[in-house]
């Protein structure tokens, strides 16, 4: 198990890399460069941010957010040009050791919440929260607004202004766009782009939709056992993998995460983890809670037991955090409880490895 780290560069990352150096046991960075979707990531800025980040004794060899093009999700003529820069992009990643690239296929939407710091009571910190009736109120343009209002001047991933200025237009398309619509054209994608990276020693990830249901309407094939199967089963190669999240599918209770662990790590589908935990409040009404088993509701033991068991050597890094101590930062994204959840799955590990010892 390789423990990673989220940062967004250090243009618009608040935290510098010595912080994240300085966490106990932290090996790299799960990183990114802020790109819309569809761009071929110039060379030349892959190269100056792996050299930064190896400058601060981090490894980069997973990449987040190579966002896929809504052309390419919604089939349409232009993708093969999407299609075509996606795959250079892989190339270039891997030139400069990049081993895993996480991505998702939900359409117009990235992760969802419908409060981006709600107060959690016990202690006064807050975290992201969900509640499907706040935005059954809302409607698509309204949640978009609040979004961008609630991130305190941050960009949040998958919330690109380009995008959202289309969001309407983008909405109307999907129209007539089913599950097995996006599926084919998912397949499409995926026969394009596994066979460079298997060439080139990249693993694709699949990153689950979140929440782990549909919402507005939308098509969304992500988020759960069954959905997983079919999409391994799309492109079938181990470079066809999963970003297993385990607060993205653990969002429905239905989802047994150890389980599917166990399921894609036997499989050798899991290329990347993110563990987090979640607080469920009600039907689809969940908060993000501390990392900790009894803050939530997910078995955090069994989670780190079944990545030992099945894909021991994968990247995991702990995923949203709530604010504490009062740090102002990215929703989500900041250092303090982020680093204790390093820290807790750390020692979660060791104890996991110890036993396995005696
Ligand atoms: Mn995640």
């Amino acid at each position: 198990m390789k423990m990673t780290f989220r940062w967004y560069g250090a243009a618009s990352d608040p935290i510098p890399l010595k912080y994240v150096k300085q966490i106990p046991g932290m090996t790299g960075l799960m990183g990114l460069l802020d790109k819309p979707a569809g761009v071929d990531w110039p060379e030349e800025e892959i190269k100056a941010l792996v050299e930064e980040v190896h400058a601060a004794g981090l490894e980069l060899e997973v990449i987040e957010s190579v966002n896929v093009h809504e052309d390419i999700k919604l089939g349409l003529p232009t993708r093969d040009e999407y299609i075509a820069n996606y795959c250079s992009t892989v190339r270039t990643l891997a030139k400069y050791g990049v081993k895993v690239i996480i991505y998702n296929f939900m359409p117009v939407f990235d992760w969802l919440r419908t409060d981006l710091a709600r107060v959690i009571p016990e202690d006064g910190s807050n975290s992201l929260y969900y509640n499907e009736r706040d935005l059954g109120d809302m409607g698509p343009l309204e949640i978009v607004r609040r979004t961008a209002e609630g991130s305190q001047g941050f960009s949040l991933p998958g919330w690109e202004p380009e995008r959202l200025a289309q969001l309407e237009q983008t909405l109307k398309l999907y129209e007539n766009v089913t599950e097995d619509d996006l599926r084919a054209n998912y397949k499409y994608f995926l026969d394009a782009v596994v066979p460079v990276c298997e060439e080139v020693g990249v693993r694709l990830a699949c990153h689950p939709d979140d929440p782990a249901w549909p919402i507005f309407g939308l098509p969304r094939i992500a988020h759960s056992k069954e959905d997983f199967d079919k999409i391994v089963a799309l492109h079938d190669s181990p470079a066809n993998g999963i970003c297993l999240c385990t607060g993205s599918l653990g969002s429905n209770p239905d989802n047994d995460i150890p389980s599917i662990i166990r399921h894609f790590g036997m499989m050798n589908r899991i290329a990347a983890m993110h563990v987090r935990n979640i607080k469920f409040l009600g039907q689809h009404e969940f908060r993000e809670s501390a990392h900790l088993s009894s803050a939530g509701d997910l078995d955090m033991y069994e989670i780190m037991k079944a990545i030992h068991d099945v894909c021991p050597d994968t990247y995991v890094r702990p995923d949203h955090g709530r604010m504490i101590w009062d740090e102002q930062g990215r929703p989500g994204y900041g250092l303090y409880d982020r680093a204790l959840g390093a820290a807790y799955l750390n020692g979660l590990w060791e104890a996991i490895e110890r036993n396995e010892m005696s």
